[in-house]
């Protein structure tokens, strides 16, 4: 998975369902970023790795987690951001100030939005 050039300076921690983490993926496409993909498994930190729930997340446990040179980034949108700014080829985010802020605005809605819809679609799950 992944472009070229980084090898394994870079390592994603995800599960592959994730749209959190599915945002992140396509960013280092976009930039042809290679990375070392490491599944996790949902939820539960016993199906999940020891580098992700003791090393690098041991606070929240979730994933994304994008590690570059050792060094843990956690939160999606942290994580975009931090990708940009390291590697300038094919920037994604806006160069305006006013425009930036709206789309952190529109981000940080559809991110309410998406936590709303999966915990509705987990509650549908748990009721049968
Ligand atoms: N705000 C976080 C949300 C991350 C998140 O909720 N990830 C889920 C996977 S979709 C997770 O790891 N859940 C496991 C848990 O909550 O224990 C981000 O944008 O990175």
């Amino acid at each position: 998975m992944g472009g070229q050039g980084n090898g394994k300076k870079v390592k994603l921690l995800g599960t592959w369902f994730s749209p959190y983490v599915q945002r992140v993926v396509w960013v280092l496409n976009v930039k042809d970023i290679d990375y070392e993909w490491v599944e996790q498994g949902f939820r539960d930190s016993k199906y999940r790795s020891q580098l992700l729930v003791k090393k690098y997340n041991p606070m929240i446990k979730t994933v994304p987690v994008l590690v570059h040179h050792g060094r843990p980034v956690l939160e999606s949108l942290i994580i975009l951001e931090y990708i940009d700014e390291t590697w300038k080829n094919n920037p994604i985010l806006l160069s305006d100030p006013y425009e930036r802020a709206m789309a952190r605005f529109w981000e940080n809605l559809i991110d309410q939005k998406v936590e709303i819809t999966t915990l509705c679609i987990i509650s549908l799950f748990l009721s049968f």
